[in-house]
C-alpha cells in the first residue's frame, strides 16, 4: 500500500501479440509471418530459425492459445477486471499476406473490425502495434528484410490500409514493437539471430562479422524509422485525434562498479539502445551516433528527404516495455566504444533477485527509469505497454491457482510507477501488463513461461483442453484497478 493512487482517466490493462496468441496462422488468407518459422526454445535452448514452414512442424505460434476463436470470451474476461484499455497487434499477414500484394485481403481486415468492435463495445480501449514480431516472410526471402528502402513503401501501405479502415475505432497506435532490441549485437550468437529476426527480418550467414552485422542493423533501423516517422504523418491527416507511439524496450543498464571505465560502459550501453527513441521523438540522430556513422560509415544510405520525414514525423507519446535490468564493466583492458560492443562485459547482478529464467526482479528500476525518460523527453507522455512476471504455475486439485509471486512482482512494479508519477511528476498515462492471459512466450516459444491473471490449459507441445481459469492474481488486479492503484 503507497496510499498512493492513479488519477481517473488512468489507462488500467493488459497487452498481447497477435502471433503469441491468436493461432489460426494459416486461415482466411493469413500468409507466414516471421514468426511462423520460429522453433520452440526454453530457459536455456534458445529458438531458431527455420527455412520456411516445413510440413507437419507443429510450431507453438500456429495455434497461440485459439484467440482468433475465442476472443470474446477472453475480452469478456478482461471486462470483468474492469480493463481500460487492451494492447494487441494486428497480424500484418492476415491484412497483406506476402507484404507486397496490390489488394488487401478483406477476410483479415473484417477479424479486426469484429475485434475492436467488441472492445468498444466492452469500453475497453484499444491500443494496436502494427509491427510486432510477425513481418510477412515473403518480405524476408524476396526483399532481405528491413535491409532493403522498399520495406518502408509495403510498410506505410499496409499501415495506411488499416488506419483509414479503424479510423474511427482505434486512436491508441505504436508503429514497431520493442525496435531497440536488435541493438544489443556484442557477439553472433543464437540469441542475437534472433533479436534482429525478430525485429527486422534480418537474416546473416555465419561468417558476417559484428562491423557487418552493425551496419546492417542500423541501416534496417534507420529505414524502420523512417517508415514510422512516415505513418505518424499519415495517421494525423487520416484522423488528428490519432495518438501514435514509439515502443521500446527499456531495461537500465547500471555500472558494475562506480569505476569512471564501468560507468563509461554503462553510458555506452544505453547509447547503442536509446537512440531509437531520440529518432521517433526528437526526429533526428544523436550526435555521439552521427560521430559513429561518420567513423564507421555504418547506415550509409541517409537522403536530405529522409531527414525531414523524420523531423516532421515524430510522436505522440513512447510506450516502453519493461522487465529486468542489466549491469555491465568495461572488458579487460579495453575503452567502452560504441563501434566495439566486446569492449562492454554484461556481468550478473547478484545484488537482486531473478526470475527463472534468469531476469531480474527491479522494482526501483522502473522509477528510475520513468524518471530518466522524463529528464531526457521532459513531459512526454509514456504509457507502460508491457511490464510482468513469466512464470510457472501449478494449477492445485480444486483448480485454483496461487500465484503470490506475481501479485509480488506487480504490485511492486505499480507501486514505483505510482512514485514515479505522483511524486516524480513523470507524465504516466497508463499501465498495461503484459499476457494479462497466459499465451506463448516470444523469446523461448514456450507456454509455460506464463504472465497471466487469467491461466490457460495448455502445454509447450499445445496439448491441453484450452480451458480459462483465473488465478489467485485475476481478483488482485481487479481490485488494484477499481481502486486506482491504491489497493495494491
Ligand atoms: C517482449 C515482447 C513480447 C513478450 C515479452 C515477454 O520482448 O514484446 O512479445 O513476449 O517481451 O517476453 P517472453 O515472452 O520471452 O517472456
Amino acid at each position: 500500500m503507497t496510499g498512493l493512487k492513479m488519477p481517473k482517466d488512468f489507462l488500467w490493462g493488459g497487452a498481447i501479440a497477435a502471433h503469441q496468441a491468436e493461432g489460426a496462422w494459416d486461415v482466411d488468407g493469413k500468409g507466414v509471418s516471421i514468426a511462423d518459422v520460429l522453433t520452440a526454445g526454453n530457459a536455456t535452448t534458445p529458438r531458431t530459425i527455420t527455412d520456411g514452414v516445413i510440413a507437419g512442424e507443429n510450431y507453438p505460434n500456429h495455434h497461440g492459445i485459439y484467440f482468433h476463436d475465442t476472443y470474446k470470451e477472453d475480452l469478456a474476461l478482461m471486462a470483468e477486471m474492469g480493463f481500460k484499455a487492451f494492447r494487441t497487434s494486428i497480424a500484418w499477414t492476415r491484412i497483406f499476406p506476402n507484404g507486397d500484394d496490390v489488394e488487401p485481403n478483406e477476410a483479415g481486415l473484417q477479424f479486426y473490425d469484429d475485434m475492436f468492435d467488441e472492445m468498444n463495445r466492452l469500453g475497453i480501449e484499444p491500443v494496436i502495434t502494427l509491427n510486432h514480431f510477425e513481418m510477412p516472410y515473403h518480405l524476408v526471402t524476396e526483399y532481405g528484410g528491413w535491409r532493403n528502402r522498399r520495406l518502408i513503401d509495403f510498410f506505410v501501405k499496409y499501415s495506411e490500409t488499416v488506419l483509414k479502415r479503424y479510423r474511427n475505432k482505434v486512436k491508441y497506435w505504436i508503429t514497431h514493437n520493442e525496435i531497440s532490441n536488435q541493438a544489443n549485437i556484442s557477439e553472433a550468437s543464437t540469441v542475437q539471430d534472433f533479436l534482429v529476426w525478430t525485429n527486422s527480418g534480418l537474416r546473416y550467414d555465419e561468417t558476417a562479422t559484428i562491423a557487418e552485422r552493425m551496419a546492417d542493423m542500423y541501416q534496417a533501423g534507420h529505414y524502420e524509422l523512417v517508415a514510422s516517422a512516415k505513418v505518424v504523418q499519415l495517421a494525423h491527416q487520416i484522423n488528428p485525434d490519432f495518438q501514435i507511439g514509439a515502443m521500446l524496450n527499456v531495461s537500465p543498464i547500471y555500472p558494475a562498479t562506480p569505476l569512471p571505465t564501468d560507468m563509461l560502459a554503462a553510458q555506452k550501453a544505453e547509447q547503442l539502445r536509446k537512440w531509437f527513441s531520440d529518432v521517433h521523438i526528437r526526429g533526428a540522430y544523436p550526435s555521439e551516433l552521427e560521430a559513429l556513422f561518420e567513423r564507421t560509415g555504418y547506415r550509409s544510405d541517409i537522403t536530405d528527404e529522409d531527414r525531414q520525414i523524420l523531423k516532421e514525423g515524430t510522436v505522440d507519446y513512447l510506450s516502453i516495455s519493461y522487465y529486468a535490468t542489466f549491469a555491465v564493466k568495461a572488458a579487460d583492458g579495453k575503452t567502452p566504444a560504441l563501434d566495439d560492443p566486446s569492449s562492454i562485459e554484461s556481468v550478473k547482478n547478484t545484488l537482486i533477485p531473478a526470475s527463472d529464467w534468469g531476469w531480474t526482479i527491479d522494482p526501483e528500476g522502473l522509477r528510475y527509469t520513468l524518471n530518466q525518460l522524463n529528464n531526457l523527453y521532459p513531459n512526454l507522455p509514456i504509457m507502460i505497454v508491457e511490464n510482468g512476471f513469466g512464470a510457472y504455475d501449478t494449477v492445485t486439485a480444486d483448480g485454483s491457482i496461487h500465484d503470490d509471486y506475481r501479485i509480488a512482482y506487480l504490485s511492486a512494479h505499480i507501486a514505483e510507477a505510482e512514485k514515479a508519477t505522483i511524486i516524480d511528476g513523470v507524465n504516466l498515462i497508463g499501465y498495461l501488463s503484459w499476457g494479462p492471459i497466459d499465451i506463448v512466450s516470444a523469446g523461448t516459444g514456450e507456454m509455460s513461461k506464463r504472465y497471466g491473471y487469467i491461466y490457460v490449459d495448455l502445454d509447450d507441445e499445445g496439448h491441453g483442453s484450452g480451458k480459462r481459469l483465473k488465478k489467485d492474481s485475476f481478483n488482485w488486479y481487479q481490485n488494484v484497478i477499481k481502486t486506482q492503484g491504491e489497493n495494491l
